[in-house]
């Protein structure tokens, strides 16, 4: 077994942050520890939580943890920023609220960054989301700014996808647009005490139609986190959900799915790094591109065709 490995099963935090940190600069023993951690993970309850900037994610989230806690659950929180390439922007500004947490070893809460990975921040995400497991937490948040594609790509590693939304703000159409409906398998309608919430609710409810069933209807949980409202049922609803995926057929499909997608762009992501390297590694195919008429489609062929010749 990996020693990081062996050090995260014997609950060494900082093993833990090193092994994440491996991940995000796509160490070449990646896959192996994975691997090894992957056997030792234990079933945590991975919860996406997305919504436009200011819907009140960070609150919800600092909600959810005091209250996980208090149920004696261990609480993961990933803060995912897909628009900054090094993050650390929104989990400073999260760090003032979140400060109670810190001294708590029941909570973890981490920042990703891209740092240009070849498997990008949804595969950087999963895999954190794996280690984090395997050290023992029970729940794991990913908290993801924004309803666009980076957000659609890191909700799809996650077992629930959360989408907050606020009255008055015009989110639903946005998420619409995004594919984000789809997705979608819980809504929280946060902010709950500001006007214009039965007119989200009906607005939303009319898209859920438009986008159609996957067997499971997502709730929609109204929220105050101001004001720590609708928590309990969040939690509840949250949960729903997690029995779902593993107590029905349509879960087990889902699931299915999803290991499938999640082997596929292993697959794709060990292959471009293949090829890639033994691209930047040859001067020859690096001077091609000096020619200004270089046709592309004759170069991919050609530089793909050499790599399957080169034992690739
Ligand atoms: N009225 C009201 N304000 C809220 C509620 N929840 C959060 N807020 C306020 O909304 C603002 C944004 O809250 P955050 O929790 O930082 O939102 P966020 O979605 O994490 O924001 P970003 O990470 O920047 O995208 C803060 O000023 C909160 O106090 C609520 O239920 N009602
Ligand atoms: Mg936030």
């Amino acid at each position: 077994m990996h020693k990081l490995a062996e050090r995260i099963a014997n609950r060494d935090l900082r093993a833990m942050a090193r092994a994440i940190t491996l991940v995000e600069n796509d160490d070449p023993e990646k896959l192996d520890l994975l691997s090894d951690l992957f056997s030792i993970k234990k079933q945590a309850h991975y919860i996406g939580i997305t919504g436009s900037p200011g819907a009140g994610k960070s609150s919800l989230v600092n909600r959810l943890l005091t209250h996980l806690r208090s149920q004696g659950l261990t609480v993961a929180v990933i803060a995912v920023d897909p628009t900054s390439p090094f993050s650390g922007g929104a989990l400073l500004g999260d760090r003032v609220r979140m400060n109670d947490h810190f001294t708590d070893p029941g909570i973890y809460i981490r920042s990703m960054a891209t740092r240009g990975s070849l498997g990008g921040l949804s595969r950087a995400t999963k895999d954190t989301l794996r280690i984090c497991d395997a050290y023992g937490f029970d729940v794991i948040l990913v908290e993801t700014v924004g309803v666009g594609q980076s957000e659609l790509d890191i909700m799809k590693v996650v077992d629930t996808t959360s989408v907050v939304l606020t009255p008055n703000s015009g989110d639903v159409l946005q998420i619409f647009k995004a594919g984000i409906m789809e997705i979608a398998d819980l809504f929280i309608v946060n902010k709950a005490d500001l006007p214009g919430v039965r007119k989200l609710k009906t607005q939303l409810e009319e898209f859920m139609m438009i986008s159609g069933s996957k067997g499971w209807q997502p709730p929609i949980v109204e929220t105050v986190s101001t004001e720590n409202k609708g928590i309990e049922s969040l939690w509840e609803e949250l949960n729903r959900h997690n029995q779902y995926l593993y107590e029905t057929e349509q879960g087990h499909e889902q699931r299915k799915q999803q290991l499938q997608y999640e082997i596929y762009e292993l697959m794709r992501e060990e292959l471009w790094q293949d090829i890639y390297h033994s691209i930047e590694q040859d001067p020859g195919k690096q001077n091609q591109l000096d020619d200004a008429d270089a046709d592309p489609y004759q170069l991919a062929k050609a530089w793909l065709a050499q790599w399957k010749q080169g034992g690739g």
